[in-house]
């Protein structure tokens, strides 16, 4: 008799879930709560929400710590609402961490393992205490450049293995979000909110609620069945590079120093006498205010410092806002050389300046300039001087109605009419799909005018969407025959995907007249 359901071919996404330890993985030990291996088995596998019974063939491969290949058991969720499955595996550290022992030496790991993984998965989980989290996802926003696809921390106040905890949700919530969002930013799940990573900070040591992002509200909320996504904040690299990391962190020369009313001018000089010390991070009172006026010892000891080539970077104690010279004392750190930090959170301040002086070539000038200038979104700057309305027309939406016109001005090749349609619209419309799940890049990718395709790319296209099909733009453009095309794609990052890898050495071995550029296209 046949199936009454037969099994329906549903897209599949692949997550790596990266584990560093923290209350997550945790079990009772005599000295407390220690983290302990062997999550997948224990804690994921018997959780229906994590494990569909299927234990998928052939076994997952994941690149391990030494760069070798390893064929591990990944598991696969159930169906979710946007019909689509998350098939995840998972890499444990060999050391597992409370994260209060996190330093750059984790996030080297952390940002190693997403390098060697990034053309084997669609998202990253990274599984972290809560303690050093803000941190951590600070490091990592600046540690992973031009960063196409979501990685996302998580962790919980309670042990996955506690009857009540809120391990379940955050873990379910960054699996969905990163099976099924090219969010192309590192970003905190924490109770139902997806945060971009580097304008968190810990807000509740033991509140489920536990963190806050005061200054950028939430990307995403999962808020019923379905996630609520703000497309217009999420943050694109502008510029065509593919994935790259800088691993190393210059933790050991940057320090962090709380304003106090009565603090003693000769304890800021003290700090900024340490041996080596290149960066300090000053958390002021208010809108950027220490004690003293321009004369003041205080002042001059920072004049001093900055003179010296030390880069003091001015953050508020508060929890919401930003530093500006609008009273006297910050007008005075300012002319003393100090930077305004604008709105970024200390774990930013510090963790941008660690990254900042260990880049090649880094000079106390130019770290200073790009302290006060957003990198990855970390912090605000000034707004614009003008309202743009926003074009309506036609019967469809608005936002169809513009995809519908680019995609028209796409295949005519018309580089001004795509730059039209673009301009006043939010970027999100380059990373929108028609009704085949074909984004503008996937039809850039086919279209007669490489300069718009160059075009979409430095606004922050997406390479890695795929569509109906399950085709990324790479693939269209080397079944085309494109090889301009394809060289663009794969500078900007492009990658086929897993599953189209044996589709490609298919074609190849064909010798359908394309053959070396299916080789470029899968190299
Ligand atoms: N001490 C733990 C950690 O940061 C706290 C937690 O994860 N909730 O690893």
């Amino acid at each position: 008799m046949e199936d009454a359901f037969p099994e329906v071919q549903l897209p599949e996404s692949r997550v790596l879930i990266i584990i560093t330890g923290g209350t997550i993985c945790m079990r009772k030990s005599e000295h407390g709560l220690v983290p302990a291996k062997g999550f997948l088995k224990a804690g994921l596998a018997p959780r229906p929400a994590f494990n569909d019974g299927s234990y998928p063939e052939p076994l997952e491969i994941v690149i391990d710590d030494n760069g070798t290949k390893k064929a591990v058991q990944s598991l696969r969720t159930p169906v979710s609402t946007y019909e689509r499955r998350v098939r995840y595996s998972v890499h444990e550290f060999e050391q597992l961490l409370d994260s209060s022992s996190i330093d750059a030496a984790g996030w080297d790991q952390i940002a190693k393992t997403i390098y060697r993984n990034y053309q084997l998965f669609d998202g990253f989980v990274v599984l972290h205490g809560t303690d050093s989290l803000a941190y951590s996802c600070s490091a990592l926003s600046f540690m992973l450049q031009d960063l196409g696809k979501p990685v996302i921390l998580t962790g919980s106040q309670a042990p996955m293995m506690e009857l009540q905890n809120d391990a379940q949700d955050n873990l379910l919530g960054s699996l969905i979000i990163a099976g099924h969002f090219m969010i192309p930013e590192v970003c905190l799940f924490f109770n139902f909110k997806l945060f971009r990573g580097n304008r968190t900070t810990k807000v509740s040591a033991d509140d489920f609620d536990a963190f806050g992002s005061p200054n950028l509200p939430p990307l995403a909320a999962i808020t019923s069945l379905r996630t609520n996504v703000k497309w217009n904040l999420v943050y694109r690299p502008t510029v065509v590079e593919p994935f790259s990391i800088q691993t190393k962190l210059d933790t050991t020369h940057v320090a962090c120093l709380r304003i106090f009313p009565g603090m003693q001018p000769q304890m800021v000089d003290a700090v900024l006498r340490l041996e080596g010390l290149k960066g300090l991070v000053l958390e002021t009172f208010g809108a950027g205010n220490t004690p003293g006026g321009p004369d003041s010892a205080m002042t001059r000891i920072l004049a001093d410092a900055v003179k010296r080539g030390i880069v003091i970077v001015n953050v508020t104690q508060c929890l919401s806002g930003s530093v500006s010279p609008l009273y006297a004392p910050a007008t005075f750190l300012g002319r003393a050389g100090v930077v305004f930090g604008q709105d970024m959170t200390s774990e930013a301040a510090l963790t941008k300046l660690a990254y900042l002086l260990a880049l090649p070539g880094a000079t106390p000038e130019e770290v200073a300039k790009r302290m006060s200038t957003s990198i990855r979104g970390e912090l605000t700057e000034s707004t614009r001087t003008h309202f743009e309305h926003p074009k309506m027309g036609g019967t469809l939406t608005p936002e169809l109605s513009s995809l519908t016109a680019l995609g028209y001005a796409v295949q005519k090749g018309n580089l001004q009419d795509t730059r039209d349609i673009i301009r006043g619209e939010p970027r999100w419309l380059l990373n929108d799909a028609d009704y085949n799940l074909n984004t503008p890049v996937h039809l850039a990718a086919t279209g007669p005018n490489i300069d718009i395709l160059r075009d979409f790319l430095a606004q922050g296209a997406s390479v890695h969407l795929r569509n109906r099909s399950g085709n990324t733009p790479l693939f269209l453009a080397a079944a085309a025959g494109l090889k301009d095309h394809v060289e663009t794609l794969k500078e900007a990052g492009a990658h086929l995907h897993t599953d189209e890898l044996a589709s490609a050495r298919l074609h190849a071995a064909e010798g359908d007249g394309n053959a070396s550029l299916w080789e470029l296209a899968t190299g």
